[in-house]
């Protein structure tokens, strides 16, 4: 790995800090549960300034973030593996809130040694992004996947991150996902925001059962929305290096360079399983109607082709 790239003391900082690593608490911020640490930090958070040709990957948690981020890396550097594993992908993209106890650095310490065009991953909803990507009209790219496998994947990382809140129980974090108690708040507030004003602000709004569906179709929008044009043949690539099992083995996009103290994937690895319809391994049938009906109510102003099998 080229040295200028790894994080900057990321790692020392976190072990040197590790006593104090816990599972933080959230604060509210505008009605938005989010770490203490974010949320002792918003007015930086707040304040940052992109540049306009930064782009804005942005995600409720467990949406498929990281596989966004890993496609966008390859198409930025025309499918060339070794330059994508240069570093871990919070180091290639780095995460816009994230803030730690000092001296462990935040996603800004991070932004701020590197130049633009920057790709920057969030999971902020969008009435909290920083309005300077707006104002400078960066192109932001919006992943949603469907609520009962989005909180199927929460449930197993709020598990094994261990600064997140303690995930109680299965019916307890089923409920605490429908009332919106969760880090980053409620999924229906999410994937709604920006569907509303993904035209006005020229979001792409793609989805990760389309993603599982047909990747290559997914991986040419992406590409088309990033004006680049690259071979057939770089696209099949970034097809297979994209996949779940070889993501999955990949060092520099599978989360495992993180300190345990913070990520523990012997209790359920980042990488988990990546599919389409697994939640109907985990709702009852009693649940699953309960959520339906929930998510009617909750749903009801807007239509978004979310499918829960494909
Ligand atoms: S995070 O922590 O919010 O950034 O997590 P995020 O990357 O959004 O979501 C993690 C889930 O995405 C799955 N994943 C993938 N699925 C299919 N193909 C590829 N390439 C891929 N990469 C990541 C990952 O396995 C998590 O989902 P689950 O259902 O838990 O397996």
């Amino acid at each position: 790995m080229d040295k200028k790239e790894e994080p900057e003391g990321f790692n020392e900082a976190v072990n040197k800090a590790a006593s104090t690593m816990h599972r933080f608490p959230m604060i509210e911020v505008q009605g938005v549960p989010l770490r203490n640490w974010i949320a002792q930090n918003w007015s930086s958070v707040s304040a940052f300034c992109p540049d306009p040709s930064d782009l804005l990957i942005s995600t409720y948690p467990k949406a498929g973030t990281t596989w966004a981020q890993e496609i966008v890396d390859l198409l930025l550097h025309n499918g060339d593996t070794e330059i994508c594993k240069r570093a871990p992908t919070p180091v290639r993209s780095p995460f816009l809130e994230i803030h730690y106890p000092p001296p462990i650095p935040s996603g800004l310490d991070l932004l701020k040694t590197m130049q633009p065009p920057r790709v920057i991953k969030t999971h902020l909803p969008i009435h909290l992004v920083p309005k300077g990507f707006w104002e400078n009209k960066c192109k932001v790219i919006y992943v949603a996947r469907n609520a009962k496998d989005n909180l199927v994947s929460y449930y197993h990382f709020d598990q094994m991150n261990l600064i997140h809140p303690e995930p109680g129980s299965w019916e307890e974090y089923f409920h605490k996902f429908m009332e919106g108690k969760l880090h980053w708040g409620s999924w229906y507030d999410h994937v709604k925001g920006y569907w509303k004003e993904r035209e006005e602000r020229n979001i792409l709004y793609i989805f990760f059962e389309d993603m599982k569906e047909n990747p290559r179709r997914e991986i040419v929008r992406i590409m088309q929305y990033l004006g680049l044009l690259l071979s057939d043949d770089i696209i099949d690539k970034i097809v297979e290096l994209t996949s779940f099992n070889v993501m999955k083995e990949n060092p520099m996009a599978n989360y495992t360079s993180i300190p345990k103290v913070i990520f523990d994937h012997s209790v359920s690895p980042f990488m988990r399983k990546g599919e389409v319809g697994d939640w109907a391994n985990y709702f009852t049938p009693a649940q699953s109607q309960m959520f339906d009906e929930d998510y009617a109510r909750q749903m009801a102003e807007v239509d978004i082709p979310f499918r829960t099998s494909i």
